[in-house]
């Protein structure tokens, strides 16, 4: 059979080096290329190409994964950087709104994670918290966890009739290393995932099951964890019914 073609939007790397040819290096996480490989996809993974936008790339996938990385710069979704606003780069998140939008209008699947949850979320027209913890009353919980990533900190709601309800149920243990967090919720789309202190922990499209995104890392869980390794492999099952 035929393997999917799962598309990874390259992260930057933004330290400091001397290796000329490392200095704003393209890379994909590889427990996230592993955990696509598993489910029986094979990954392309797409830098960003001034040049380019999101359609120029469609034809070379058949799904498209955000993954994780730094946040986002905040003019996207119309607000000035808080003091405590992390790492953001900007024309990696320029070139993920024009895939993502791409891959909405050619009816592609759609997988976010952490990160790749909330450019999702303003590139459907919504905004977000900069920094959960400063910025958002009644957050208690450690979403920036000091413990290791591959170790699930704490619990999350999920809704019944949703894609993330028939993966895990109707509660997840999970990782967590986000700062940022939905505030206004994007057009078309639902909110799947919560966790205790009330953060949006996953989304989906409201009324399909093109867009699912979750705020955690189910790529460093899926070893040990088999609903995590469901995560990717409904992925798949969504892509071939496609
Ligand atoms: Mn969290």
């Amino acid at each position: 059979m035929k393997k999917i073609r799962a598309a990874i939007s390259a992260d930057t790397f933004l330290e400091t080096t001397g290796v000329i040819n490392q200095i704003r290096a393209p890379f994909a996480p590889r427990p996230l290329i592993d955990a696509l490989a598993n489910a029986g996809m094979i990954s392309v993974i797409l830098p960003y190409t001034e040049e380019a936008s999101g359609t120029d790339y469609i034809d070379m996938f058949d799904v498209l994964v955000i993954p994780g990385g730094p946040n986002m710069a905040p003019r996207f979704y119309g607000e000035e950087p808080r003091w405590d606003i992390g790492v953001t780069y900007d024309k990696r998140d320029i070139f993920e709104l024009s895939l993502i939008r791409a891959a909405c209008r050619a009816g592609k699947p759609v997988l976010g994670i952490c990160r790749g949850l909330q450019v999702i979320n303003v590139a459907m027209g919504g905004s977000l918290y900069q920094n959960l913890q400063s910025e958002r009353e009644g957050t208690f919980i450690q979403h920036a966890q000091k413990t290791p990533g591959d170790v699930p900190t704490h619990s999350v709601s999920i809704e019944e009739n949703s894609v993330l309800g028939r993966i895990f149920g109707r509660q997840a243990f999970v990782n967590s290393r986000h700062r940022e967090g939905v505030k206004k919720l994007g057009n078309g789309l639902k909110i799947t995932a919560r966790s205790p202190d009330g953060v949006v922990e996953g989304i989906e499209s409201n009324g399909s099951e093109q867009i699912v995104a979750v705020q955690w890392h189910p790529e460093n869980l899926w070893r040990e964890h088999e609903e995590m390794k469901r995560f990717f492999t409904d992925f798949a099952d969504r892509a071939e019914r496609k």
